[in-house]
C-alpha cells in the first residue's frame, strides 16, 4: 500500500518550471492563489497540512501558522524571514528554512549599483537625456567620485561581506559596525554606528530585518553621514528611520540615498520620489532570472529533504528571546 503523500500548502507562484513537478512528487501540493475561495481551501485543508512555502516577503504570523495543527516545516523562499514568525513557530517544533547564500553576490551587485548610481546622479542623468535637456541651458550638476572614498558596512553578514569584497576593485577603505566584532576579516570594527557614519562616505546597510534592527539607522546616525554621505539600503526598510531620512534629504543634512527596500512596501512617500538625489528601487536586489531560480531551487531541496528524512537543509537560525 503505498502511503498518502503529505499536503503542502503554497502560498505565492514560483518563478520555476521544474519546482511543480519536483514538488507534487513529494507532496499534496495546494496552490492557494488559485483557489477559487482560498479561504475555503484553507479550511478545507488545515489540518492535513505538514508543509508551508512562503517567502521573504509573504506575511506568515502566528495565526496562520496555528490554523494548521499539524504543520511541521515553513520552506520560505529568501534569505530574510522577518515576515515569518519563526520565533512562535520554532517553540512549536516546526523546522523553518530560508535560502541563505544563494543570492549573496546579486545582492551585492546591485548595492554597489546603487553606490555608483546615487554617487554620480545616474538617475538625474538619465532623466536629463530623455527630457531633451542635454545641450540646453541648464548643466546636469556633478556627481561626486567613488573609488579611493570610505566604504561603512552596517551588518557584515553574507550579503555585506560580498558588498565589502568588491570595494577592493574600487581602492576603498572599508570599515563595518555589527553586534560583534569578527575574528575572520580583516577590515576594522567599529563598535559605534555613529562613529562609523562620522568616518564614511558610503554607508551600506545589509543587516537583518525585524525588531532587532528597527530604526537602527536613526536621525544621529544619518546627521553623522552628513551632507557630504550617501545612504545606499539593500537590508529592509523598517532598518532606517524613513521619516528622519525624508527630512535629512530634503533638509540637504544628507548628501543622496540610494534604497532597494522602504518601510511599507510596495509604497514609497511622495517626499521620496520628488528627490533628484535620491535612486528608488522596487526591492530588487534578488531579482535576477538565475539567482531567483536558485533560490527556489534551495527552497523545494528544503522541502524536498524534510519529507525524505524530515529535517530541512538550511534552518533559520534559533531565535529564542
Ligand atoms: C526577495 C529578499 O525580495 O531574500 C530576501 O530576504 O528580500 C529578496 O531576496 C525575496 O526573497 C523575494 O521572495
Amino acid at each position: 500500500m503505498t502511503h498518502p503523500k503529505p499536503t503542502l500548502l503554497q502560498l505565492l507562484p514560483l518563478p520555476s518550471e521544474d519546482a511543480p513537478d519536483r514538488l507534487n512528487r513529494y507532496f499534496d501540493v495546494i496552490r492557494l492563489w488559485e483557489a477559487a475561495d482560498p479561504n475555503a481551501a484553507m479550511q478545507a485543508h488545515q489540518e492535513a497540512i505538514r508543509v508551508l512555502i512562503t517567502s521573504a516577503l509573504t506575511s506568515t504570523p502566528a495565526e496562520l501558522i496555528d490554523s494548521m495543527p499539524n504543520l511541521r516545516a515553513i520552506c520560505s523562499v529568501g534569505v530574510g524571514y522577518d515576515s515569518i514568525d519563526v520565533r512562535h513557530a520554532q517553540s512549536k517544533g516546526i523546522q523553518v528554512s530560508n535560502t541563505p547564500d544563494v543570492l549573496n553576490d546579486c545582492v551585492a551587485d546591485l548595492a554597489w549599483a546603487l553606490i555608483l548610481g546615487a554617487a554620480r546622479d545616474i538617475g538625474r542623468a538619465e532623466r536629463y537625456v530623455r527630457a531633451g535637456k542635454w545641450g540646453g541651458a541648464n548643466p546636469l550638476p556633478m556627481g561626486t567620485k567613488v573609488t579611493g572614498k570610505r566604504l561603512g558596512i552596517v551588518g557584515l553578514g553574507r550579503v555585506g561581506l560580498a558588498v565589502a569584497e568588491r570595494a577592493a576593485g574600487f581602492k576603498m577603505d572599508v570599515r563595518y559596525h555589527n553586534r560583534h566584532e569578527r575574528s575572520d576579516v580583516a577590515w576594522p570594527y567599529v563598535q559605534s554606528l555613529r562613529e562609523l557614519a562620522e568616518w564614511a562616505d558610503f554607508l551600506v546597510v545589509a543587516t537583518v530585518g525585524g525588531d532587532s534592527t528597527r530604526h537602527l539607522v536613526d536621525r544621529g546616525v544619518i546627521d553623522a553621514l552628513g551632507p557630504e554621505g550617501i545612504l545606499i539600503n539593500i537590508a529592509r526598510g523598517s532598518v532606517v528611520d524613513e521619516d528622519a531620512l525624508v527630512q535629512a534629504l530634503q533638509d540637504g543634512r544628507l548628501g543622496a540615498a540610494g534604497l532597494d527596500v522602504f518601510d511599507r512596501e510596495p509604497h514609497v512617500p511622495d517626499a521620496l520620489k520628488n528627490l533628484e538625489n535620491v535612486i528608488l528601487l522596487p526591492h530588487i536586489a534578488s531579482a535576477t532570472r538565475e539567482t531567483r531560480r536558485d533560490m527556489v531551487d534551495l527552497m523545494v531541496d528544503n522541502a524536498v529533504a524534510f519529507a525524505e528524512t524530515g529535517r530541512v537543509i538550511t534552518p533559520v537560525p534559533p531565535i529564542s528571546e
